[in-house]
């Protein structure tokens, strides 16, 4: 008997490495949409996130960690073990090494050790806009020599260069298996999440320091009316009333800018008028307190 069905492959993908490395920005690159929220600081990624894309007959799964680091606090702990069991998850690994970062083979020797144990594994070195070929080349090789990589891409996910490669690559090697969400469907993360990300992103921007890394955005009300437009309630939570003030601004107007930044990116995305409403409120030291962390999806640890 002859098959004739075209036969789909489907299976998930784990991006790892350093932080900062760029891994949230080639999960939207590669969806195509802003899935995970990006930003120069380190540690912005906190949950792990789903980025789905389809390739001709293959559902690729990307599952977008926070970054590998040595972590100290509690939170910086719960951040970890996401990571690491979200790069569990995957039958196919993606190690992003950012090229331009100084002594990049030394600083991921962690990283590579902890794949030995794991799926195959998949080099992709990032932000070649950044450095010289010769250099590109001599890491790549030094890389290789280190680690048994299944294969090597160069690419700049900033600018897509290199990214095509990536998702052949991907939908090739994949399992064969049935889809496992609908075709149109980016991300299993729920638009009222992706509104509070949003907003936590422009509070990156747009506040300096250590400041975001005691910020967590919740969406508490949303509201669709009869012309389609939305309305949106968030709270921003804070560990002590001198943030409290930063975040505000004089007269309230940082946290204006903020609104206004997060609403045009929301209006973007949901195509329709957005009002949107954030109130921020001081929750005393919740990064050292396990049990607030599920509220932001991250592993208590319990
Ligand atoms: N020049 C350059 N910058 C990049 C590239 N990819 C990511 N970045 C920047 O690197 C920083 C960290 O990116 P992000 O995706 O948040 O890294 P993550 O911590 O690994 O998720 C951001 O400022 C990005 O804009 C790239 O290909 N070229
Ligand atoms: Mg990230």
């Amino acid at each position: 008997m002859t098959e004739t069905a075209t036969k789909t492959r489907c299976g998930f993908v784990s991006v790892i490495g350093l932080p900062n490395a760029g891994k949230s920005t080639l999960v939207n690159t590669l969806v195509g949409s802003k899935v995970s929220i990006v930003s120069r600081k380190v540690q912005t990624t906190r949950t792990r996130i789903l980025g789905i894309l389809t390739q001709g007959e293959a559902q690729i799964i990307l599952v977008d960690t926070p970054g590998l680091f040595t972590a100290r606090r509690p939170l910086e702990k719960a951040m970890v073990r996401t990571a690491v069991s979200g790069m569990e998850e995957g039958e196919l690994i993606l190690h992003i090494v950012d090229v331009a970062k100084r002594n990049a083979l030394e600083e991921n020797s962690a990283i590579r050790e902890m794949l030995r144990k794991k799926a195959p594994s998949v080099l992709v070195l990032n932000k070649v806009d950044k450095i010289a070929k010769h250099k590109l080349l001599d890491l790549s090789a030094q890389m290789n020599a280190a680690f048994p990589y299944e294969a090597t891409f160069m690419i700049s996910a900033q600018n897509g260069s290199g990214v095509e490669d990536i998702k052949k690559y991907l939908a090739a090697n994949l399992p064969e298996s049935v889809w496992l969400f609908p075709e149109d469907q980016m991300s299993d993360m729920p638009m009222r999440i992706l509104a509070a990300e949003i907003t936590r992103e422009k509070i990156f921007e747009q506040l300096h320091e250590e400041l975001p890394y005691a910020i967590f955005v919740e969406t508490d009300a949303w509201e669709e009316f009869e012309n389609g437009s939305v309305k949106i309630n968030q709270t921003v939570f804070v560990e002590r009333e001198t943030q409290k003030a930063i975040v505000l601004g004089k007269g309230g107007s940082r946290i204006k800018e903020i609104g206004s930044a997060a609403r045009e990116e929301l209006k973007k995305i949901l195509q329709t008028d957005v009002h949107l409403k954030i109130h921020v409120s001081v929750l005393e030291k919740w990064t050292e307190r396990p049990a607030c962390f599920n509220r932001i999806g991250l592993d208590s640890g319990t």
